[in-house]
């Protein structure tokens, strides 16, 4: 496979400085510096004693490579940056990241005779921390995004209810609110995993229709319970004020049980991609269900059989049944550091970071492996570790220079284990689009190159 290692990203890697800084008082002792599983994966107890003191040198191309960070004056102390010497920019209104920080975007892959018909990727490979920020969460239209006027919309709920209902935004704000913080993923995430050939992409353009955010809005079940449901109702369809007027059932026990009409997100009101002024979200079920720009909520006995729930997201299987209704979102997770398009300059000690979720609940553990499955060491989780949220982990590797294969595995706490990718693939067979949350291979060559494998 024909990688330019020109055209490499100088995406951050972290790496170990080798000898310790003098300066750190607890330095690795040997002990930790041994592998606890093959192709060198340490235990994770070397980030307890001493967080590695990973230096954060780059792969080539950063102020720290080029020295800059060392410049000292005549007295040794630290040179005075440009920036130090004349007044600072004055305030703003509203806040931009760092016009450094340009590179890092969404990513659009739309129809080209229907723009607004597609997607764009959230950068996983450029982000920390568990929350996305809402300019780069993805976006999935299936219409485009409507110029809603928030004074007009309005959310009706009607159907099998004793008391129909119709709420403005004005209304919805004097209802007792929650907030979550919680992953939103497209079911349609990662399907390139079923091609024939691994894909060679940047993490994030193949895997980045999954971001997590902290959503604030009013429980459903406060406000089904004042339009007085009927007994027999058992499905609820949401239609949303879109130019399509995308429409999907969801078993009302859920909706009951845990979904709530969102009005805010990260503490703003909702972005206009992400559903303002008003979304559905359904907890760790298919982001297909978390209808955007919520316009009715028809209380139901049966599911209306909408395109999005026969056309699409119906699945022959191997045994001639049809996968319809996969709902949840299964654990799954992703080494973000090293992966695709990065390049590891020497053999050295790295980190190898990643992210985890899981729809069903809390991630348990990740485990990591460097010989491609055969062995696994325990991955450090970064805390908090929330139920449906996106969680950090991070493993040390001392790299010895042989191609090594890198692999992350998720469990949640209901037992659940993410599959290895021909286990994933024996059971649903070859006419998988949907839900593909299979281990991801990341091959590092004898130079450093990191490419996506099957193996
Ligand atoms: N009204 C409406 N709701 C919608 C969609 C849409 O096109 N129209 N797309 C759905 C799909 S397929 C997904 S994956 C999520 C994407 O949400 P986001 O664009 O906020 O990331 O919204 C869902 N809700
Ligand atoms: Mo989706």
């Amino acid at each position: 496979m024909a990688i330019d290692k020109q055209r490499q990203s100088t995406t951050a890697i972290a790496r170990n400085a080798d000898p310790a800084p003098a300066a750190n008082p607890v330095p690795v002792s040997i002990d930790d510096m041994q592998p606890v599983a093959g192709g060198g994966i340490l235990h994770r107890r070397v980030f307890l004693r001493r967080g590695l003191a990973l230096a954060t040198a780059l792969a080539g191309g950063s102020a720290a490579a080029a020295g800059q960070a060392d410049v000292n004056d005549a007295s040794g102390l630290p040179a005075i940056p440009p920036w130090m010497r004349t007044p600072g920019q004055p305030f703003t209104p509203y806040g931009h990241p760092s016009p450094h920080e340009k590179p890092v975007a969404r990513r659009i892959g739309a129809n080209r005779l229907v723009p607004g018909n597609g997607v764009s990727w959230t950068p996983l490979e450029d982000l920390g921390g568990m929350l996305t920020p809402s300019g780069l969460h993805f976006e999935r239209h299936h219409n485009g995004v409507p110029q809603i006027d928030p004074e007009q919309h309005r959310l009706l709920i009607h159907g099998l209810v004793a008391q129909p209902l119709t709420f403005a935004i004005d209304d919805l704000v004097r209802y007792p609110m929650q907030s979550r913080l919680l992953f939103l993923e497209c079911g349609g995430n990662s399907n390139a995993g079923w091609h024939q050939e691994p894909i060679q992409r940047p993490l994030g353009s193949f895997h980045g229709l999954v971001s997590c955010s902290e959503w604030t809005g009013v429980p459903l079940a406060i406000l089904l319970e004042q339009a007085d449901v009927d007994p027999k109702a058992s499905w609820i369809i949401a239609e949303g004020a879109d130019a399509i007027a995308m429409n999907i059932s969801i078993p009302l026990a859920k909706v009951v049980d845990d979904c709530f009409v969102a009005i805010y997100q990260n503490g703003e009101k909702l972005r206009p991609e992400n559903g303002y002024p008003l979304r559905l979200i359904v907890p760790g079920w298919e982001g297909v269900l978390n209808v955007k720009w919520l316009r009715r909520l028809q209380v139901t006995d049966r599911p209306v059989m909408a395109r999005n729930e026969t056309g699409k997201y119906t699945e022959l299987l191997p045994s001639g049944k049809a996968r319809q209704f996969t709902f949840v979102i299964d654990a799954k997770s992703l080494i973000t550091s090293p992966s695709h398009g990065q390049l590891l300059p020497a053999p050295d000690v790295y980190e190898i970071r990643g992210l985890a979720w899981s729809g069903r609940g809390r991630i348990k553990k990740v485990d990591v492996s460097a010989d491609s499955g055969k062995t696994w060491a325990e991955a450090d989780l970064q805390e908090p570790v929330l139920s449906r949220c996106f969680t950090r982990f991070r493993s040390a590797w001392k790299w010895d220079g042989h191609p090594a294969i890198l692999k992350s595995r998720a469990a949640d706490d209901t037992g659940y284990v993410q599959p290895e990718r021909n286990a994933l693939v024996a059971e649903r067979g070859r006419h998988g689009y949907f839900h593909y949350n299979a281990i991801v291979a990341w091959e590092v060559d004898e130079d450093g190159v990191v490419s996506h494998v099957y193996a």
